[in-house]
């Protein structure tokens, strides 16, 4: 053979490694054989939800496709074919355009499937999904997360639409989504929330930020500012096939149950903004970041290689009342943390942001090559002025008032294996997702629960509307005896949880110790949350109908636990 016909073959294998896996077309690549911080961190494109006439910011009605189209996300993968989001399927990027709303003026978004009908990943019609009956087509629906709207903009998973409105789930009621942004300033996220279709459609791409501002209170701040000095950081994992196209595996783990479903989604290529890791240069001075994970299910444990820190500013949806610097961050799936990098303290020139969280967290596999490193920052060697600031004090709001709790509930997590020890399916109190309500809180009221990991896991609880601050971590003593109550009679008070829950506590970090609205349930032990069902930053009533239907729901956000069926109902009542 021609030697250099050789080599290149040779390079082949060593980039898409050998062909294998679970069926002919599944040639996977190997993603520590891809060269990683080759391509430039893109900038997404933002777009304003709010017009300005005569220097006064007006409300704005937005039209946003959701659209097929292929995305370069690495220098050396041949495009891949995702979902996007934008205003044309020109502009729809992966993650979705930043939109920018301004706090007190609304935004009005229609969002649009204009997707073809046939999906572009696997799904399993086995769990509860939502099905067309009459045509073909993507069942779709966007929820704004973080975001404090009334229920018929919530994105109810049933409140589902296939492209043209063909077709709508149960739940459906309206086009047009009513944002107010009149809650406290921060970082929210959109995405897809399509019953039992979640974890397909955001793998797919169906997902991008939502910023709040409120320049009055947080210019003064003087915290960076600018899209060159504060930028979100959308971080994912994907694996790929040799042809570019997303892998994901096509059988279940109990086949014979669920034909495709599997209890975790993980990706050995780290991509942020759209790029398998990127790289950005910096100068020497304040950025801000904020990083959401929208991963399936990766836990991400930031750190510095270099030993950088980063300081905390916010997390979730809501500043923090101090700034906190750490060494390390862990970010759940749907947290974001909202952190101040000041790369002026960098003795090295490059600075590559690495992770080490085990998946699934916190007892899975250890990273490796691939998936252990994030992005590079290279950092230019000049000092230079720099005027933005970390204060001493950021925003508080009113703490929650203990005294007056409204109602206290228990939320047991229960996951449930096949005879072959395989997990089939996960419950919020044993309860599917389409039983009848049983959470529902008074408009207005501060409630305390009890949230009982009885599985091997970490969950990140998501609740929408309210928002939740985390009280204390406490420990099962003997966790067989207590979960052999509860897999029997499903009571954490008749099965005694005060008597269990005394084993050791675990600090809630400082700067996870404000307001909230998704948190990292650790497993055998009890997370104590107080959840607020108003305003947090004036403490008023919504000033929207929180009561309509279809109400809003509460869940895992680990998307695969989520579709499987981690979730559900939760109505606000007078
Ligand atoms: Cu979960």
């Amino acid at each position: 053979m021609d030697t250099t016909l050789l080599l290149k073959l040779l390079t082949l294998v060593a980039l898409f490694g050998a062909p294998s896996c679970s069926s002919a077309s599944d040639h996977l690549i190997d993603a520590s054989k891809l060269n990683m911080f080759v391509d430039d961190l893109p900038l997404i494109p933002t777009i304003p939800a709010f017009h300005v006439s005569d220097g006064v910011p007006k409300s704005k009605s937005l039209e946003i496709g959701m659209f097929m189209k292929k995305w370069k996300f690495h220098r050396d993968l041949p495009p891949t074919r995702v979902y996007a989001f934008g205003r044309s399927e020109q502009e729809a990027t992966v993650p979705g355009p930043t939109i920018e709303a301004l706090y007190g003026v609304d935004t009005y978004v229609t969002w649009q499937n204009q997707l073809p009908p046939k999906h572009i990943l696997p799904w399993d019609p086995t769990i509860p999904t939502a099905i067309t009956k009459r045509t073909r087509g993507i069942p779709t629906v966007v929820h704004l997360h973080g975001g404090t709207h009334e229920p018929e903009s919530d994105g109810n998973a049933n409140a589902w639409f296939t492209a043209k409105f063909e077709e709508k789930g149960p739940t459906w009621s309206k086009k047009t989504y009513h944002y107010p942004n009149n809650q406290q300033p921060g970082n929210l996220w959109y995405h897809d929330h399509a019953m039992g279709l979640t974890r397909v459609n955001l793998l797919a791409g169906l997902l991008g930020a939502y910023i709040i501002r409120h320049p009055a209170i947080e210019d003064p701040l003087g915290l960076p500012r600018g899209d060159q000095f504060d930028r979100p950081l959308i971080v994912f994992d994907r694996s790929f096939r040799t042809d570019g196209s997303i892998f994901m595996n096509s059988t279940g783990n109990n086949p014979s149950i669920h034909p495709q479903w599997q209890p975790e989604y993980f990706g050995d290529a780290i991509i942020v903004n759209g790029k398998a890791w990127p790289r950005l240069t910096v100068r020497r001075r304040k950025y801000r970041f904020r990083i959401i994970n929208a991963s399936n299910a990766r836990f991400f444990r930031f750190f510095f290689t270099n030993g950088l820190r980063f300081t905390h500013v916010a997390s979730d949806s809501a500043y923090i009342p101090n700034p906190v610097t750490a060494n390390q961050t862990l970010v759940g799936p749907s947290e974001i943390t909202d952190i101040i990098v000041d790369f002026s303290q960098s003795r090295s020139n490059v600075a590559i942001l690495a992770n080490d969280a085990p998946y699934p967290y916190p007892s899975g596999d250890p990273v490796n090559e691939a998936n252990g490193k994030v992005m590079k920052f290279i950092i230019l060697p000049y000092q230079e002025p720099d005027t933005s600031r970390i204060p001493k004090r950021l925003l508080e709001y009113p703490a929650p008032d203990l005294s007056s709790v409204a109602r206290t509930r228990y939320v047991a997590m229960y996951e449930y294996v096949s005879d072959i020890d395989e997990p089939t399916h996960l419950y919020l109190n044993g309860k599917p997702f389409d039983a009848a309500v049983t959470e529902t809180p008074k408009e207005g009221s501060t409630e305390v629960w009890h949230v009982i990991n009885l599985t091997e896991d970490n969950h990140p609880l998501h609740i929408h509307l309210g928002l939740l601050k985390v009280l204390d971590q406490t420990e099962l003593v003997k966790l067989d005896e207590f979960k052999e109550c509860m897999t029997k009679i499903n009571d954490a008070v008749k099965c005694h949880v005060e008597q269990y829950a005394r084993g050791k506590k675990v600090d809630v970090p400082a700067h996870e110790k404000g307001w909230k609205n998704v948190y990292k349930m650790i497993p055998g032990y009890v997370t104590k949350i107080a959840v607020r069902f108003s305003y947090i930053h004036t403490n008023s009533s919504y000033e929207f109908d929180a009561t309509a239907e279809p109400g809003y729901v509460y869940h895992c956000h680990v998307l695969d636990h989520e579709d499987n069926a981690m979730m559900r109902p939760l109505k606000v009542i007078k």
